[in-house]
């Protein structure tokens, strides 16, 4: 019977575990699909969904941890303050960089 209850505790603690990661798997592959969408005629709020799924820890700023494909490439141009993170008007650079 312990056996049991052991074999339980650890299939919820893996697969709570799993659901975590699929989260953040989810967001990283939204933000790269919406990335990839973005154009120099995007919008403000694309540029804000796309900071919210960037910023995977709710800090309201995008760490270079954080940033992936041209935000990446681009880190350290957008970081215009250069604190070493982006808020969302340093993320709005990024449309003046694409084409
Ligand atoms: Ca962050
Ligand atoms: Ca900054």
């Amino acid at each position: 019977m312990k056996k049991i209850v052991v074999s339980l505790t650890l299939i919820a603690a893996l697969s709570s575990c799993n659901s975590v990661k699929n989260m953040n798997t989810s967001n990283i592959a939204d933000a790269a699909s919406l990335l990839s969408s973005l154009s120099s005629n995007s919008t403000v709020q694309q540029v804000a969904s796309l900071f919210s799924l960037l910023d995977t820890n709710k800090d309201e700023a995008i760490q270079s941890t954080e940033a992936i494909g041209s935000v990446a490439d681009n880190f350290d141009v957008l970081d215009t303050n250069n604190n070493s993170s982006l808020n969302l008007t340093e993320l709005e650079g990024i449309l003046a960089l694409l084409k």
